[in-house]
């Protein structure tokens, strides 16, 4: 049975150290949000009959044109995931050589280039907005640097203009790994029709999902015409190959999903503003942790809730809040930590980057994500709050109660 927080009336009270558990369930970060099911059998059912299970079929087509209406880019370009998405745009607009990208990011924005044989050049982020820093771009270029890959982390989008304009500047291509980023904008337009391409990500994890998958959208009708080609192994027609490909398809069961999820979309982001507010409320009277915000003026799908932790202020590291918050089986994660270059294989090729990444290296120490999404209500996270301000008014003697624990292992 669930217990409310006020029952951890002591620290001996937390589950870290014995006690029960303060939800039953497991609260994940990445929960999948899901749409209307009977639409979706429905649509399952559909599909059976017709016997057309992926390859370009109806489905796919439908939820196609669909994202084209919603992002407003001539191309929509449905994959089986965002991770062969990037790798088909960066490799469809000619990136080689060196890419310019962020360490802090998930390690696909990195691998994408690496598995192509594209060294990925790192760049440090803004603190303020967790995106690469435009200020730190042009001291990183070289003759072999081809393009930049910018990310839209947490949906907040990058300094577009200006990596618009250092892209212009030094011929090179640009593309977003805007995996975060469906149903967001910047400057009043949808991130969608921002540089050569941006690749959205569909996973189960995301606020709207196919079960794995991802678009590309571009309004470039060549590039379009190429990446059609490149994601069904190179075919043009039945019998002719005329370029390298892979399989980037998307199934109809995942188009499907995505069919039916469109129609929950406002449904999926009201929730996770409702749910935002509520952590904002609450954590901006947290002392040592910070919330970060969105710009409410434009559209955003509110997914990520994530707190950085000052440890002076707060009395406890991050590390040890996200023990103490697994143990009553809230499952927060340190989204995105370590950073990419302290990741294999990039850690021992590169060894010198701590030394230009001072700030991707202070945030990976310090940021970590909750949960969102429809599996959470305003009580979850109400008490998720009480348990945090628990935790810091008894921060010394956790801290101590920890350490004697770990001494005595
Ligand atoms: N670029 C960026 C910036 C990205 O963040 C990502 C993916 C990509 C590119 C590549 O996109 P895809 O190729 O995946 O389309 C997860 C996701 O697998 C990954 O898609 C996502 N970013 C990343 C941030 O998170 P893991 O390894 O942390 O996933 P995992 O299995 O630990 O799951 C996360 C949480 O979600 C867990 O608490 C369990 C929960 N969960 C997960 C699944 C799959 C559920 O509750 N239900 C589920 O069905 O990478």
């Amino acid at each position: 049975m669930d217990r409310t927080c006020s029952e951890k009336t002591q620290v001996a009270d937390l589950a870290l150290f014995g006690g029960p558990t303060l939800f039953e369930d497991l609260l994940h970060v990445g929960c999948p949000n899901i749409g209307d099911r009977r639409k979706f059998f429905e649509l399952v059912d559909d599909m059976f009959d017709r016997r057309w299970l992926t390859n370009n079929g109806p489905f796919v087509k439908e939820f196609e044109e669909r994202l084209a209406n919603i992002v407003g880019t001539k191309h929509c370009i449905a994959v089986c995931n965002a991770t062969i998405g990037l790798e088909l745009a960066v490799r469809a607009v000619g990136m080689t050589g060196e890419v310019i990208v962020p360490s802090f990011t998930f390690i696909a924005s990195a691998h994408v280039l690496e598995w192509q044989g594209i060294k990925p050049v790192f760049c440090d982020i803004d603190p303020e907005t967790h995106n690469i820093d435009p200020n730190r771009i042009e001291e990183l270029i070289t003759p072999r640097t081809t393009g930049i890959v910018g990310v839209h982390v947490w949906g907040r989008p990058c300094e577009i203009e200006a990596l618009e304009m250092i892209s212009s500047k030094y011929d090179l291509k640009l593309v977003f790994d805007a995996a975060h980023a469906f149903g967001c904008s910047y400057q009043g337009k949808p991130i969608g029709g921002f540089g050569d391409a941006e690749v959205f990500s569909f996973h189960a994890t995301k606020f709207f999902n196919t079960f794995e998958g991802g678009m590309i959208a571009t309004n470039d009708d060549d590039l379009a015409k190429k990446l059609r080609m490149m994601k069904n192994f190179g075919f043009s027609g039945k019998d002719t190959v005329l370029s390298i490909g892979i399989n980037g398809k998307m199934s109809e069961i995942s188009a499907a999903m995505g069919i039916v999820g469109l129609e929950s979309l406002e449904e999926f982001v009201s929730i996770n503003q409702r749910n935002y507010h509520a952590y904002k409320k609450i954590f901006s009277k947290l002392p040592g942790i910070k919330l970060i915000t969105y710009d409410e003026n434009e559209s955003q799908n509110y997914q990520y809730i994530i707190m950085e932790i000052d440890d002076d202020t707060a009395g406890i590291n991050r590390d040890l809040i996200v023990d103490i918050l697994t143990a009553e089986n809230i499952l927060a994660r340190r989204y995105f930590f370590p950073g990419c270059h302290e990741m294999e294989p990039y850690r021992s090729s590169y060894s010198d980057y701590e030394t230009f990444l001072p700030e991707t290296e202070k945030l990976t120490q310090s940021v970590m994500s909750l949960p969102n999404g429809t599996s959470i209500s305003i009580n979850d996270v109400e008490r998720m709050g009480q348990l945090l301000r628990f935790v810091l008014e008894n921060s010394n003697e956790i801290r101590e109660k920890h350490a004697s624990i770990k001494t005595n292992q």
